[in-house]
């Protein structure tokens, strides 16, 4: 028999390989060092550093999975994961901001583009000078991207694109924007731009007054006729599977944020219930406090295991896009739950920004609704068993 790891009941760290365990220290070492002091502030005044990127770039934590010839560090899907656990345990707008970054402008650029635009951007997006951005969702086209109205007009030299996009991370701070419009000159396919910041007509106004992931900037996009060349075209892929190629990705990584999250919620209010004493006793003594201390850690070691297995799959090239819809969609709504649990645990400190879990609880909504809601992932998983499609 071995002893009862708590933190760590079913040995995760057993699990990595040594250099999986280098990336996690390190990125863990980053957020503590350069992440941890700030988020009251960022959090409160709703304040995005957009020096963050440079540091982030600098910690090796941007495009973890693409290879070192373009700039990234050429690692696997694990430690991709890893990386988002540690930075979403200070908090998921900064997780964020590295999985936009890296999962939806860096892998399509790699995935899709042609080799002048690898080389042109992919490694000052992996340095962060230059900072990315997605565009996908627009203001009538959230979990039906398919509906979207912005279109790519041909011109003789490249393509003329209108439209606009609605709740992107990163845009109001951006320089490369990589946005999906249905092209005239593709029988109205999906295509992948690769737009750059100071275009005429292209804009991105900060959307304001969000009480979620407050210390991730979002904006819209705003593209009245921006004119670009045949070089903006990513040229290799066509259709919806780019854009989830990249979601793909981006939701596994989130997977593993989310549990980073309840992590650091779990471990608060364990703390909190050993520190504080109410009727002459810890609250940790209390029969309710230890169930609810049992369901966090049981929720959070299955869903890591989850996030494990997914990702080595991930590795071999044996995923299936269900596989992370189905980490995705359970990973955020048990953090989230943990997260309100944990609030409620600290009583009234609970609602105070210095005890962390609020601020946790509130991005944690966003979490669960972006790169697909909990409910699009359920209709997901349910036409992959039913063979029936109920999106409509
Ligand atoms: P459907 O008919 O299912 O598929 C259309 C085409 O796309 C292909 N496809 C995929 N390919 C690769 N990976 C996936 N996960 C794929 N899912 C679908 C599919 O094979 C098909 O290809 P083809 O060649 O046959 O045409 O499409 P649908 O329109 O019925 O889709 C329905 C649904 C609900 C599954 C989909 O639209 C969906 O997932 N909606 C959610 C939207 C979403 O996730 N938006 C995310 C926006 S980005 C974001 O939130 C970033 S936040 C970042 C941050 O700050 O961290
Ligand atoms: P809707 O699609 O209108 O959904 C509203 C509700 O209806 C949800 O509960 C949903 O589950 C439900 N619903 C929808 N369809 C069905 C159905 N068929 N059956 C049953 N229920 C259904 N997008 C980007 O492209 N890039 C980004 O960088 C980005 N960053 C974001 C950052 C933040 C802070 C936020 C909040 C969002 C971001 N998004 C981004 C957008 C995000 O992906 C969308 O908000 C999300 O996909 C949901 O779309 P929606 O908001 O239009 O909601």
């Amino acid at each position: 028999m071995a002893p009862f790891s708590w933190a760590d009941p079913f040995l995760l760290d057993d699990q990595l390989t040594e250099d999986e365990r280098l990336i996690r220290d390190a990125a863990a070492a980053f957020a503590a060092e350069s992440l941890a002091p700030r988020i009251e502030e960022a959090y409160l005044d709703e304040k995005t550093d957009p020096a963050i990127f440079a540091e982030m770039g600098a910690a090796g934590l941007l495009g973890v999975t693409i290879p070192e010839e373009y700039g990234g560090s050429g690692a696997g899907y694990v430690s991709y994961g890893l990386v988002a656990r540690e930075v979403e345990r200070i908090d998921s707008g900064y997780r964020s901001m590295m999985s936009v970054q890296s999962s939806l402008v860096m892998h399509p650029i790699y995935a899709y583009g042609s080799e002048e635009q690898k080389k042109k951007y992919l490694p000052k997006l992996a340095s962060g000078e230059w900072i990315g951005c997605f565009g996908l969702t627009e203001p009538d086209a959230g979990s039906d991207p398919g509906g979207m109205k912005t279109r790519a007009e041909k011109t003789d030299g490249g393509y003329r694109l209108k439209g606009s996009k609605m709740w992107i991370s990163n845009a109001p701070i951006a320089d490369v924007f990589v946005v999906w419009a249905k092209s005239a000159a593709h029988e109205n396919q999906i295509r992948g731009f690769v737009l750059e910041k100071g275009m005429k007509g292209l804009s991105a106004p900060k959307i304001g007054g969000k009480l979620s992931l407050r210390a991730s900037i979002t904006g819209e996009i705003v593209m009245e006729d921006v004119e670009v060349g045949e070089d903006a075209l990513l040229p290799n892929v066509s259709g919806l599977k780019g854009p989830f190629g990249c979601l793909n990705r981006a939701r596994y990584g989130i997977s593993w944020g989310a549990m980073g999250a309840a992590e650091d919620c779990w471990f608060r209010a364990r703390q909190y219930g050993l520190d504080r004493k109410q009727f002459n006793r810890p609250l940790a003594q209390t029969q309710l406090y230890q169930k609810k201390l049992a369901d966090m850690q049981t929720e959070i070691a299955l869903g890591l295991q989850g996030s494990l297995r997914v990702g080595r799959l991930i590795d071999e090239g044996r995923f299936a896009p269900e596989m992370i819809s189905l980490v995705k969609r359970n990973n955020c709504g048990k953090a989230l739950d943990i997260a309100r649990a944990a609030r409620d645990m600290h009583g009234g400190n609970g609602i105070q920004i210095e005890y962390h879990v609020m601020r946790h609880a509130q991005n944690l909504e966003t979490v669960n609704t972006y790169e697909g809601t909990h409910d699009v992932h359920a209709l997901i998983l349910g036409r992959a068993q039913t063979g029936l499609q109920a999106f409509f």
